[in-house]
């Protein structure tokens, strides 16, 4: 069976489908629609084109029997899909012409569109690269994570501070998802284990109904499309109509409001473990769902559950599904009589689990009490994988151990593969967090070094630079990103470098017409762009940048004739509700840049802006306008990081640590053309051994002592001086992630860049080159790996 290339509609047709859709779906003609209305009959008149590249897809799976992928993730961070949909099915200049025939203008109605931020930074946005990617190579999959009635948060500045509200993308319908209420499981938490005749039995005490809701995921000319099936909890019973007649409305309602809590919100914190029963029941609810899903579609193949493993492949996107081993075990062993051992063996064929992060606080670890309470036959099965895993390996690493139940272990256990994210990261994984496992299992850590999708964070974000390379190097590259190398031989053409300049500074003519629609806020767009967007963490250390920018000022003020850089200093990025150290970076970041912003002496030569919420869309509109790109976390600590990837490939320049992927872009673009500075992860931990290091390096410093008694004294917050008190004391006596002992260097590092940006030709010849050297940063590639090296299955659309 070959798959329907499919047959785009022409402007006209598309026009008459999308007046359809405004007057049957909506119900509205076109004098009454509004905004929202235009967008949600686009929006449906394209979601009818995938239909067909869907189902066939789907039947061509069937058909082959083959082995499917299943990606479980608590995260997935889309953002907006119009543009993404109309781009993947070439249909982009056909949808922009029928609007305008509507007499709709086109911007303003993808705009329109919420983001769909299901998801808190990297993680979730990966998770949505890769299925991207999947469908674009034709890779039979399924995403699988949850529904949350209300995403990320949204982030609002009152005097600086950063306030939350709740997001609220579902209130108005969302045009890409089919319900599916008839694909429902049930759900069990807490309860007890009875044991009869041999037969082992869990009896839950609370239950709740997962209900499917599929968006389908268009691969690139719509050759194939995916599913991504998120769970809404749905409780068992409507409510209880005896306490309704009884007139106790409140405990009418109780189960299901109790139901509904569960995918209510995202946890707004990607590195912290909760503790909260909530999030296990989460991560329970939605990764029971998936393996009883995936088991109904298996067995409704007429397989023999013991071939589960040649059919079935599923990723454990970090720790968060850790359970689907111990589920399967469940259901394999509980519901068909299939024994343990061989239970768990099965279960270890289908599972690899990938590890994000080193940082022990994310690491999740449940109460053990907690934990057999909410899963109590879970709880005996980890009991008895432990056991096996002890019997296996000799190993003395618990799972369960000093009261508590540790997930990266579990995961780890029943996994056939685990890896980490960069090269560097996937060695520190092998070195700290998993080395006794390691030792125990050698061969089972691998690496897979992230990747990006280049369909939404070139090819959609970037028309400019997007054109540029059709005409240059022909339009192959966006399925196959390697193609990029071809610019090598037109990085020394004059005519090539003009075009190319002439791309990025439209981008940031555009970010700054962006900008002031949206804030009203004026940016010099001659600036050098000197960005740092991602989620605010001590690690990632927006401080640093900080405190660069007030010794910046300092000079500027110092010595007003010099010959200065001018620079926009951008930040983006929220910090989880808890975090309290997060949101005092934040808050002294907008108390700076009220003082800088309003100097007349420096104003022309250094601004800071910090646009509140940052979202996807924020950073498509941000990276195609970069210069600079900030990757300056302490060495050892960011895993990866994917944002480093987005800003190289569109062309701007990265300062940054010996970290996570900069280790590989840096090999990739050349050590030339990457600003590097800083210790490394093994100095890094060298350096904090040594007594009173941050002091010392804060003494040292030509600059810190100053900048630090600025911001001590309340020269940035002088209605209220002792506001960073606390900080700057910190940083003298407990630096951990090392801001003030890499500090010189950054500042120096910094002054390097200043120069090299003056050189505007060499500059931009710079970043031709990193355009051109980062196609391996495709996540086509890193899911070609995957496919490869973990899962055993190969691409179908071919
Ligand atoms: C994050 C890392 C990043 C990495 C992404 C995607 C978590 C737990 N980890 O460095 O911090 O790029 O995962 O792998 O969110």
């Amino acid at each position: 069976m070959t798959i329907q290339q499919p047959t785009s509609p022409d402007a006209p047709t598309l026009r008459r489908e999308i007046l359809h859709h405004l007057t049957y779906a909506l119900g509205k003609d076109e004098k009454h629609a509004s905004t929202y209305d235009w967008r949600m009959a686009l929006s449906l008149a394209l979601r009818d084109q995938v239909v067909d590249p869907w189902f066939a897809s789907t039947r061509k799976t069937y058909a082959q029997k083959g082995k499917r992928v299943y990606y479980l993730s608590m995260e997935f961070l889309i953002g907006r899909l119009i543009e993404d949909v109309a781009v993947n099915l070439g249909m982009e200049d056909t949808a922009r012409a029928a609007m305008e025939m509507l007499g709709q203008d086109y911007e303003r109605v993808v705009a329109d569109e919420p983001d769909a931020a299901l998801g808190n930074g990297g993680l979730g946005r990966l998770a949505a690269c890769f299925l991207d990617s999947l469908s674009t190579l034709g890779i039979a999959a399924h995403g699988y994570g949850i529904r949350y009635e209300h995403g990320l948060f949204e982030q609002h500045f009152e005097n600086g501070a950063q306030i939350e509200t709740a997001e609220n993308w579902l209130a108005q319908r969302h045009a890409w998802e089919f319900e599916r209420p008839e694909v429902r499981y049930e759900i069990g938490f807490g309860g007890y284990v009875s044991e009869e005749g041999g037969a082992t039995e869990w009896h839950p005490a609370d239950k709740v109904i997962a209900s499917a809701y599929d968006t389908p995921v268009i691969g690139w000319k719509g050759k194939w499309a995916n599913t991504l099936r998120l769970w809404g909890a749905k409780p068992t019973q409507l409510f209880d109509l005896a306490s309704f007649n009884r007139g106790d409305y409140l405990g009418a309602s109780q189960p299901e409001a109790l139901a509904r809590t569960i995918s209510r919100v995202l946890y707004p914190d990607d590195t912290t473990n909760t503790g909260k029963e909530l999030r296990l029941k989460q991560e329970y609810f939605f990764t029971s769902a998936s393996i009883q899903d995936l088991i109904r579609r298996f067995l409704s193949e007429g397989l023999d559950l013991r071939t589960l493993a040649d059919h079935v492949a599923i990723q454990l996107n970090d720790t968060h599904p850790a359970i689907a081993g111990p589920e399967l075990v469940r259901i394999l062993a509980d519901e068909h009589g299939i024994e343990i051992d061989e239970a768990i063996t099965i279960a270890r064929g289908c599972l690899a689990y990938t590890n994000h992060t080193l940082l022990p606080e994310a690491l999740e670890r449940w109460p053990e009490g907690l934990f057999a309470h909410v899963l109590p036959r879970h709880y005996r099965i980890i009991a008895l994988i432990q056991e096996r895993h002890f019997a296996d390996s000799g190993s003395p690493v618990r799972i369960i151990e000093h009261g508590e139940v540790k997930m990266g272990e579990l995961a780890f256990v029943m996994a056939h593969q685990v890896n980490g994210v960069s090269a560097l990261h996937s060695e520190l994984v092998k070195e700290t967090v998993f080395a006794d496992l390691h030792k125990a299992y050698p061969g089972r850590i691998i690496n897979q070094t992230n990747g990006i999708t280049p369909r939404r964070w070139l090819y959609t974000c970037n028309p400019p630079l997007r054109n540029l390379l059709n005409t240059t190097i022909g339009t192959a590259w966006p399925a196959d990103l390697a193609q990029l190398e071809k610019l090598e031989s037109h990085a020394d053409d004059a005519g090539f470098q003009a075009d190319f300049l002439a791309a990025k500074q439209q981008n940031k003519a555009h970010l700054a017409a962006w900008l002031k629609e949206r804030d009203g806020t004026v940016i010099n767009p001659a600036a050098m762009f000197d960005v740092q967007i991602k989620r605010i963490h001590e690690y990632k250390r927006q401080l640093m940048n900080l405190l660069e920018t007030v010794a910046l000022w300092n000079d500027i003020r110092d010595n007003p004739a010099g010959n200065w850089t001018p620079r926009l200093k951008i930040f983006g990025g929220k910090a989880a509700p808890g975090y309290v150290v997060a949101k005092e970076i934040i808050h002294l970041i907008n108390d700076v840049a009220k003082v800088i912003n309003n100097d007349p002496a420096t104003r022309d030569l250094l601004q800071i802006i910090y646009p509140a919420n940052y979202n996807v869309t924020m950073a498509e509109n941000l990276i195609p306008a970069a210069d600079l790109s900030e990757q300056v976390s302490t060495a050892g600590k960011e895993a990866s990081g994917t944002g480093n990837m987005k800003f190289a490939l569109n062309g701007a320049l990265t300062i940054g640590t010996l970290d996570g992927a900069n280790v590989e872009i840096r090999e990739h673009v050349g050590a030339e053309n990457f600003f590097l500075f800083g210790l490394t992860a093994a100095e890094v931990v060298a350096r904090r051994g040594e007594p009173d290091f941050s002091r010392r390096a804060i003494e040292a410093s030509p600059h810190l002592p100053r900048v630090l008694g600025q911001i001590a004294d309340g020269r940035f917050s002088p209605s209220d001086r002792h506001r960073y008190g606390g900080l700057v004391r910190r940083l003298y006596e407990h630096d951990y992630f090392l801001v003030s002992s890499d500090f010189d260097s950054y500042f120096a590092t910094q002054r390097i860049v200043d120069a090299a940006f003056r050189d505007s030709v060499g500059w931009n010849r710079m970043a031709i080159l990193n355009t051109a050297r980062v196609g391996w940063f495709s996540s086509d590639r890193t899911i070609a790996s995957y496919a490869k090296d973990i899962w055993g299955v190969s691409p179908r659309n071919t």
